[in-house]
């Protein structure tokens, strides 16, 4: 049996989810699951790793879908809840998923949809009757379980399946290193189709047995409405998400702050990942909290894989050392090891790296040293024993609120509209966000701005609100290059 599943055994009346319709068990989570999966299998005895995609709000019905699709022997395509159809379509497609589980809010948006492409949908509550003992076999561990899209420095995002037992390890792994147990509450306000909010929150709590508490999205007045009930002990979000709260908390009386500030520091302990934290964001943190955050470093293809202690020192600007069981190197251009103390791409081996690409094999070869170690394209070096990142590899990379998002993916949508002539996107620097998402545009007339950004909303999956710039002359003809990429950062990043 998945360790994912084992707490339903063990405590069957605990309560396993906290979400808008109220505490739900460990057994009626266990049981849904198991009629989900009845219902999904139609009589077969496994899915045999077919794809199923699902559209749920975060709650006990997402992770009864999640593991009834696991339980049927499927390979789970969580979908982005905010996503336009066509990009919704293109992960649907591109997994070639054979059926589909939605919640009735978004039936409106895919219903036609799934009905020309003959995909058979599921309103998820029709899948929540008949028997609970579903016929499942027993799982194998390399067989796949997850499809999580994720952008890189191509303009298309890729799928990274991850197996069974990608998934056990990485979670494994955060549950010695961060002494999860079954007396933890947490509060998951992340988006799931990503690790951070799947793995690293929703999978450690449920397989250490403790409870899990939904927010359908984030509200930093609801956060600290909810840290006030007193219950909540372990929190993880991403910088952006701890700049906002501050800012709420600064807004509040002395009272109210004295009141959560008493509450946070009986916290176990905070994390804070995804992104880069701002030296500023941890030491205003530690005075609202109290905590010292952890901050740690992962990515899509591998889990978690460098993390500042749980005991011990948290230094700030650093993620710390490689956690049990994953193993780092920095390397040269050459994927030759670099001598301490210089910096390297992180590449890294272990039980939580994906399986592969969906249907890429191209990109999974390329992704890999010939020996093995997975490429991350991230450059970091190593001071006094603990790893800092410097930055990416690649300048079309750009993570924004936590997200990665691909510039080429944004140009080539801004190039196929008819006033735009070239193009380039950049990140720029910026405290709350990380990195803006910042267009510079060649227009071929003067553009209606307001316009534009609407059309690029209806278009754009990532859409993240980018500054446009608009400039008068052609771009170099090699508008994509790093080097002119590098100058147009910089102009922008001191005129924002
Ligand atoms: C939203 N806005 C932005 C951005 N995002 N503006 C600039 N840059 C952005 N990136 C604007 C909107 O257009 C809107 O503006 C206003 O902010 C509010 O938008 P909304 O979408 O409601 O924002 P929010 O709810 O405040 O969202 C911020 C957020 C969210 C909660 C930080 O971005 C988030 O959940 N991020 C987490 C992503 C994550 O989990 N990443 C993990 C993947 P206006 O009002 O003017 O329209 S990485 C991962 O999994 C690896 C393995 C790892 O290491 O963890
Ligand atoms: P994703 O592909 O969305 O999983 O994003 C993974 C990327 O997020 C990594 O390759 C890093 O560039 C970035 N990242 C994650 N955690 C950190 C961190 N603590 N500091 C800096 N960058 C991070």
């Amino acid at each position: 049996m998945l360790t994912r599943f084992a707490q339903a055994q063990q405590r069957p009346h605990s309560v396993a989810i906290l979400d808008a319709q109220g505490a739900h068990t460990y057994e009626s989570l266990w049981n849904k699951s198991s009629q989900i999966a009845h219902q999904l299998l139609g009589g077969r005895s496994d899915l045999e790793q077919e794809r199923i995609a699902f559209m749920v709000s975060p709650g006990l019905n997402y992770v009864a879908t999640l593991w009834g699709i696991w339980k049927a022997g499927g390979i789970a395509v969580p979908l982005c809840l905010s996503y336009p159809l066509p990009s919704l379509a293109y992960v649907i497609e591109d997994t070639q998923a054979a059926a589909l589980v939605l919640e009735p809010t978004y039936l409106d948006l895919l219903q036609d949809y799934a009905q020309e492409k003959g995909i058979p949908f599921h309103p998820v509550e029709d899948l929540q009757v008949g028997p609970v003992t579903a016929p499942i076999s027993e799982i194998d561990m390399n067989r796949g379980a997850l499809i999580l899209y994720t952008s890189g420095t191509t303009s298309l995002p890729k799928g990274v399946l991850s197996t069974h037992a990608n998934l056990e390890a990485q979670i494994a792994t955060l549950i010695t290193a961060w002494h999860w147990t079954s007396s933890d509450h947490t509060l998951c306000l992340l988006p799931l189709h990503h690790v951070h909010g799947l793995a690293n929150v929703v999978s450690c709590a449920l397989s250490a047995g403790a409870t899990l508490q939904f927010l359908h999205s984030f509200q930093a007045d609801t956060v600290f409405s909810i840290f006030l009930e007193g219950q909540v002990n372990v929190f993880m979000a991403v910088p952006t998400i701890y700049f906002k709260l501050i800012s709420e908390f600064d807004s509040y009386s002395e009272s109210k702050k004295a009141e959560l500030s008493a509450c946070m520091k009986a916290f176990r302990f905070m994390v804070s990942g995804s992104a880069a934290l701002p030296v500023s964001v941890m030491e205003k943190w530690k005075q609202v909290s109290g905590h010292t955050l952890l901050e740690r470093y992962g990515m899509t293809e591998i889990g978690m894989a460098i993390s500042n202690p749980y005991q011990g020192e948290r230094r700030a600007g650093y993620i710390g050392t490689p956690l049990p069981g994953v193993q780092v190197r920095l390397v040269d251009e050459q994927d030759l090891e670099v001598a301490p103390g210089l910096p390297g791409e992180i590449q890294i081996q272990g039980p939580g790296v994906f399986d592969k690409y969906w249907d890429k094999a191209e990109a999974t070869a390329k992704a890999f040293t010939e020996s093995g170690w997975f490429k991350t394209g991230d450059i970091a070096v190593v001071e006094a024993g603990y790893y800092r990142i410097l930055g990416r590899d690649s300048i079309d990379i750009i993570k924004s609120g936590g997200y990665k998002i691909s510039a080429l993916e944004i140009e080539e949508v801004l190039r196929s509209h008819e006033l735009v002539k070239d193009c380039a996107v950049v990140g720029i620097p910026n405290e709350e966000w990380g990195e803006l998402v910042a267009a510079v545009l060649v227009p071929e007339t003067e553009l209606d701005l307001p316009a534009l950004k609407n059309w690029l909303k209806e278009r754009l999956p990532t859409y993240k609100s980018p500054k446009v710039y608009q400039i008068a002359t052609d771009l170099p003809r090699n508008a994509m290059g790093k080097v002119v990429k590098n100058e147009l950062k910089s102009i922008f990043s001191s005129t924002n």
